[in-house]
Parts: C-alpha cells; sequence; structure tokens
C-alpha cells in the first residue's frame, strides 16, 4: 500500500486531496447508483456502482482521513453558480459522472508517487464511468420514451400531403404523442429536411419521433426511434446502428415473425392490417380473431393497424384491442385537431 511512512506538510496535503477526491468520488458514485436503481431499475448497474464506492471505501485509509484535520481548507464552502441551478435527471447524470471522472483522475495523479495500488484503481474505476455514463444516459432516454409508448393508444402514421406540419400540428395539440414519418417517394434531401421540421414540432409537444424504414435519416434528424417491416433492415443490424436509447418497432402479423421481433429485442410491435385498406392495398387484412390470438400473450406494446377509422375504434376496444395507429383517417381528415380528439376519448374508455 503505502510506500513511505513520512507525514511532512507536503504528504499531508497530498493526502487531504485524496481524502476530499475519495469523498467527492464516493458521494458522486452513490448519485449514479440511486439513479440506475430508482430512476431505471437497472440492477446490474446498481451492482457494478456500488462495488466502485466500496472498493474506493476499503482504500480510503485513515492516514487520508486525517489529513483532514491537520491543514484547514481555505476553500470550504465555495460553490459553483452552476451547482445551485436547478438540472433535469439527465444533467444530474452529467454532472455527477463529471465530478467521479475528475474526482478519481485527481486520486490517479496524487497517489501515484506513494500508493500505487489506489492510483491504478482510480485509473479503472475512471475509464468505466466514461462508458456507465453513456450507458445511464442513453437508459434514460429510452425510458422515457418507452413512457410514452405505453401511455399512449393513439399512434399515428404520415402520409405525403401539403401542409403536413400543419396537419400534425393539430394532432399534436389535440393530444397525440406518438408520430411516424412515413413516405415512399421523393428525395432524401427533402425527406431529411421534413424530419428534421417534424421532430422539432414532435419535441414541441412532448411526443415520440419515429422515422419509418430508413435508419439514415432516423439518425440524421435525431428521431426517437425506427419502425421496420419485414423487408427492412434486420432488428440486429438496427439496434447496432442505434444504440440502446433509441425506439424500435416492428411490423409483424404471424407467430415467427412476432417470436423473432421479441427475441432480438423490439420496443413495440405493429400488427395487421386489421381491416381492408387502400393505404396498403397489397397485404391481405389479418382479421381481429387471429390478432387476438397472436397477442394474447404479448407484454409489450403492441399497436393494431390498417382500416381502422373512427367507426370501428370502438368494435376494436370491445374485442379488447387497446392501442392503434393509423394513416388516412387522420391525415385525409378536414378536421384533424377534432377528429383525433374524438378517437382520444374513443380509446381512453375502460371496458
Ligand atoms: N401497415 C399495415 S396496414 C398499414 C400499414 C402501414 C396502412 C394503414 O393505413 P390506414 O390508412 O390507417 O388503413
Ligand atoms: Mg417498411
Amino acid at each position: 500500500m503505502l510506500n513511505s511512512n513520512t507525514t511532512d506538510a507536503d504528504d499531508l496535503r497530498i493526502y487531504q486531496i485524496i481524502d476530499a477526491n475519495l469523498d467527492r468520488a464516493r458521494e458522486g458514485l452513490r448519485v449514479l447508483e440511486d439513479w440506475a436503481r430508482f430512476g431505471l431499475g437497472k440492477e446490474k448497474y446498481v451492482e457494478r456502482i456500488k462495488n466502485f464506492r466500496h472498493i474506493l471505501g476499503k482504500n480510503h485509509l485513515e492516514v487520508y482521513k486525517q489529513s483532514r484535520n491537520h491543514i484547514e481548507d481555505k476553500c470550504k464552502g465555495l460553490s459553483h453558480k452552476e451547482q445551485s441551478n436547478k438540472k433535469t435527471s439527465k444533467q444530474i447524470i452529467s454532472f455527477n459522472s463529471g465530478r467521479v471522472q475528475e474526482a478519481l483522475r485527481v486520486i490517479e495523479e496524487f497517489s501515484r508517487s506513494h500508493n500505487h495500488e489506489l492510483s491504478k484503481i482510480a485509473s479503472e474505476i475512471r475509464y468505466e464511468i466514461y462508458t456507465i455514463e453513456i450507458d445511464l444516459l442513453s437508459l434514460s432516454k429510452f425510458k422515457k420514451s418507452e413512457k410514452i409508448l405505453k401511455e399512449n393508444d393513439l399512434y399515428v402514421i404520415t402520409e405525403q400531403k401539403d401542409n403536413l406540419l400543419g396537419t400534425l400540428e393539430e394532432i399534436l395539440i389535440a393530444g397525440v404523442r406518438i408520430i411516424q414519418y412515413r413516405f415512399k417517394t421523393g428525395t432524401d434531401k427533402d425527406h431529411l429536411q421534413e424530419a428534421i421540421q417534424i421532430k422539432n414540432l414532435c419535441k414541441k409537444y412532448n411526443s415520440l419521433f419515429i422515422v419509418n424504414d430508413r435508419i439514415d435519416i432516423a439518425l440524421a434528424s435525431n428521431a426517437d426511434g425506427i419502425h421496420l417491416g419485414q423487408d427492412d433492415l434486420d432488428l440486429k443490424t438496427a439496434r447496432k446502428l442505434l444504440g440502446y436509447s433509441k425506439i424500435i418497432g416492428i411490423s409483424a402479423n404471424n407467430e415467427i415473425d412476432i417470436s423473432n421481433a421479441l427475441k432480438e429485442g423490439c420496443d413495440y410491435i405493429g400488427i395487421g392490417p386489421v381491416f381492408d385498406t387502400v393505404t396498403k392495398r397489397d397485404k391481405e387484412p389479418i382479421g381481429i380473431e387471429k390478432i387476438k390470438r397472436l397477442t394474447k400473450d404479448l407484454d409489450i406494446p403492441w399497436f393494431a393497424i390498417g382500416g381502422i377509422k373512427s367507426n370501428n375504434i370502438s368494435y376494436l376496444k370491445n374485442n379488447g384491442f387497446k392501442k392503434v395507429a393509423l394513416v388516412s383517417q387522420l391525415m385525409n381528415s378536414e378536421d384533424p385537431k377534432e377528429e383525433a380528439i374524438m378517437i382520444l376519448k374513443e380509446l381512453s374508455y375502460e371496458n
């Protein structure tokens, strides 16, 4: 452990630096640990962070603690203006990860000459915190999106049309919280521009913005997620490209596709077409009985899609369908806001 017994003033100052930074690092770790535990419910991260706290605790030697009483800290109580500002949980995670990383760096530098073991530990934990910070931030973002998916029963998909943004704003004002941007023709340049505009609109209304088919457009517009069909890029590749902060939804309408999507970690499923629809003429409707069978044990959010209109939602509700996705009913509506309000009301009835 310590390779010298001398306690001259120089050592005391160094010990005091290490003492203060061990406290700082452990306090910051505690914040991260509690977010992983209560904010995210991620046991794996709780265990890892707790372990770091214990390692640092074990290495918090008496000589470091005692140095506290020997040298007066003239800067005690000073705090930066930033510290007293109100923070979101994301900012708290970033701030405390930074605090832990800085404290560990200080420990690493000042313990190197007299306690090589502690210096090495500080360096190793610091590197791990860099990735833990990214993971906790991704998981926090994902958690927020997952909550919106769970709590909202109406999923609106766009169609290429004049004044799409105006229509979407009406729909968002009505209270719709999940929007998918779907397009089949046109240039990538125009789609990206439109995607960014819709993303900003969705952000204003605290709503999810999901892009259909195109991972590149989803990434470039900072969408909250992607929706993929069976002929699109596979889920594993999509996850590799998008990471764990993004939602991935899959279209599936048979046992095998549903079971594969679940195995590979999709976040929601779109099932249909329930009824005949002009929006997807090439697909045979699968009907409500088959959908009931397929979704019997499904424990992730799923949305029925295809031919769903204001006038058949109560029928679907009576058959146990809770969540629906629609295109034409709202895209072609004369009054998308009023219509969306009516549909939301219909979906909210308990039965
Ligand atoms: N996937 C299955 S059916 C469908 C999609 C994209 C189209 C649904 O459109 P609409 O107009 O709501 O029937
Ligand atoms: Mg597709």
